[in-house]
């Protein structure tokens, strides 16, 4: 067993890629853990598919490696703001964070918010300023704009005195002085060992430990993992979990513990050591697993709640079933039940029909992971667009708002400050860098920046930085105008046609090509004008006797905006509706019937 003096548990922590998977591989790999010469993929802990393709992490994970005969627990976290509620769990396994900041960047709104957390659990915080390598770094400014952060968010005095140390987590280089380069991370591993306090245990208590993440190992079934804060465990144990409103005694079937990101099995484990527990079958995050003669709950831990909802409801279309294997309401439920296991800033609710679910979460990002994640599963449903959630708090009607941080060259303050002020959101900061680009603060209800990200990027040429973060709830706004244009919408069930596209691309943008298998109901573009135009997309050329000039053989079909469920999400309206199959995204209306929606123009 590992005395707990020699034990440090961290967390990395920051605002999207400023660069935690990164320093956690060099911290992993300086530690002499692999073989030499043995391959190390790049970013490690992003084990996930989707992580690795979209190149951020989504789910917080562990890793373990030893320095100078000190055992190192780490914990490599999520930056983007809708997985925040990941970051929430994992500081209560932690007594120190490593917070990152980007020298160029400087602080956004997730480093406030993850910084916010670290201080109410009074945990120790060692500052790292990467990126020093960046020819835009800014470091005594960062470094000035983090001792703010500090003060805005009331850290006491000995918090505001932080270790700060200067990374090129790329390089696997760490210094106490940007001036000076250095070839390894020394300097960081010493501030863990040194300045994070081992881990506080009550000493010859009973076993007590909080499951703060969940895994799943084929031979032994779910894992409860978690920090020990008191007593020893041992397999073959028999131990109490008790969850929210019951409690079940069981036998400890496998211990595990992590060694590099892979985990061990282990006879026995200690106070203050992180744990991975098997034998448990039906438990959830926040559960305490305790002795079993002498049990000792933990409070539950809270995490903010889930602000944008979306309805996952069974494929009626008439393509349901053709493209997915897990089509049923029952295999939907199910899949979201699973997911809530695992996922504690998400809430499933029943609606009024049997065959739809209504999910909620931190956002649209976190809504569209679990959506292609399902998709690739096999799974087939429909999705409505996302919707914040509107609380009754004392007669007051309240909707959840955002911190919104934007960084974009001047030419185009007044584009984006026009269009925040049409969403209703309120400038609260103004800075001219002096660089060519101008820093915008703003406060906006959530429902304001939903569909709004590409429309900025278009706005902005590309160049633009957008950065939210949930800043609370507040009285309702009133309306918001959402998309302006119409919907195409094809009159019949078949497949589209070169000429039909061709035909119909001055009236708007097409979302289908050439072959595409489309039905009636289905939207196949976007009209140029705001009323929903009925179209027939699957004709082809009307053939003549006369032959006509060989110019009008060549069909110049200007290439289609194919839609994925990320612009679909931001795309939809209330009326329409997402069909997502594990081959297709396909856009319809909720109402297929042209008999049953309200009459629009017919195409002449
Ligand atoms: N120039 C420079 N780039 C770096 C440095 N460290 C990391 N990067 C790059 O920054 C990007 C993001 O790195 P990640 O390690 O994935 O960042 P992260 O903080 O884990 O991101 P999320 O988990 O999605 O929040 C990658 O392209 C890295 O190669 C550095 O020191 N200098
Ligand atoms: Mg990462």
């Amino acid at each position: 067993m590992q005395d707990p003096k020699k034990i440090r548990n961290i967390a990395i922590i920051a605002h999207v890629d400023h660069g935690k998977t990164t320093l956690v591989d060099h911290l992993i790999k300086q530690a002499g853990t692999f073989r030499e010469n043995q391959a190390v993929e790049e970013r490690l802990m992003d084990s996930m598919d989707l992580e690795k393709e979209r190149g951020i992490t989504i789910a917080a994970k562990n890793a373990s490696f030893t320095y100078n005969d000190i055992k190192i627990n780490i914990v490599d976290t999520p930056g983007h703001s809708d997985f925040g509620g990941e970051v929430e769990r994992v500081l209560n396994m932690v007594d120190g964070a490593i917070l990152l900041c980007d020298a160029s960047e400087g602080p956004l709104p997730q480093t406030r918010f993850v910084l916010k957390k670290a201080l109410e659990q009074n945990i120790k915080v060692i500052v790292v300023i990467n990126k020093i390598d960046r020819s835009d770094a800014r470091i005594q400014d960062v470094h000035n704009e983090l001792f703010d952060l500090f003060i805005d968010l009331e850290a006491t005095e000995e918090q505001c005195d932080f270790h700060t140390i200067y990374a090129i987590a790329r390089e696997g280089m760490a210094t106490l002085d940007p001036d000076v380069k250095t070839d390894s991370l020394k300097v960081l591993y010493d501030a863990i060992v040194n300045l994070v306090p081992p881990p506080t245990i009550v000493e010859n208590a009973p076993l007590q430990l909080m499951v703060s993440n969940i895994g799943y190992n084929d031979y032994v079934g779910r894992l409860a993992m978690g920090r020990m804060r008191a007593g020893t465990v041992k397999v073959g144990d028999d131990i109490l979990c008790i969850q929210e409103n019951a409690q079940k005694k069981i036998k400890v079937s496998a211990l595990f513990q992590y060694h590099v990101n892979s985990q061990i099995p282990v006879t026995e484990i200690g106070a203050g050591d992180m744990a991975i527990i098997a034998g448990i079958e039906d438990f959830t995050i926040g559960d305490t697993i305790t002795s079993a003669v002498d049990p000792r709950p933990l409070p539950r831990i809270k995490v903010d709640e889930p602000t944008v909802g979306m309805v996952f409801s069974v494929n009626n279309g008439p393509f349901a079933g053709m493209e997915g294997k897990n089509v049923t309401s029952r295999k939907i439920l199910e899949r979201l039940e699973r997911e809530l296991l695992y996922n504690v800033s998400i809430r499933v609710e029943k609606t009024d029909a049997t065959d739809a679910f209504k999910v909620v979460g931190r956002g649209e990002l976190q809504l569209g992971v679990l959506i292609e994640q399902m998709r690739r599963e096999g799974f087939e449903l429909l999705v409505s667009k996302p919707q914040v959630v509107i609380k009754n708090e004392g007669g007051r009607k309240l909707e959840p708002f955002e911190h919104a941080v934007i960084d974009i060259e001047d030419p185009y303050v007044g584009a984006v400050t026009e269009k925040l002020g049409l969403r209703k959101g309120v400038m609260t900061n103004m800075v001219q860098k002096g660089t060519g680009r101008t820093r915008l603060e703003f406060r906006i209800p959530s429902r304001g920046l939903i569909g709004y990200r590409s429309e900025f990027l278009t706005d902005t040429r590309g160049t633009g930085l957008l950065n939210t973060n949930f800043d609370g709830w507040d009285d309702y706004r009133g309306d918001i105008q959402s998309r302006i244009n119409g919907a195409m919408i094809s009159d019949r069930k078949g497949e589209a046609n070169a000429y039909s596209i061709w035909n119909k691309q001055e009236r708007g943008i097409m979302f289908v090509n050439h072959g595409d298998e489309v039905y009636e109901g289905m939207i196949v573009g976007e009209h140029a004008k705001d009323n929903d135009l009925v179209v027939n997309i699957i004709e082809a050329k009307r053939m003549s006797n006369v032959r006509a000039s060989g110019s009008d053989e060549a069909i110049r079909v200007i290439p289609v905006r194919p839609m994925t469920l990320e612009k679909a999400m931001e795309w939809i309206k209330e009326t329409e509706l997402i069909e997502v199959t594990p081959k297709s995204i396909r856009l319809r209306l909720k109402e297929l019937d042209p008999h049953k929606r309200p009459k629009p123009q017919k195409d002449k």
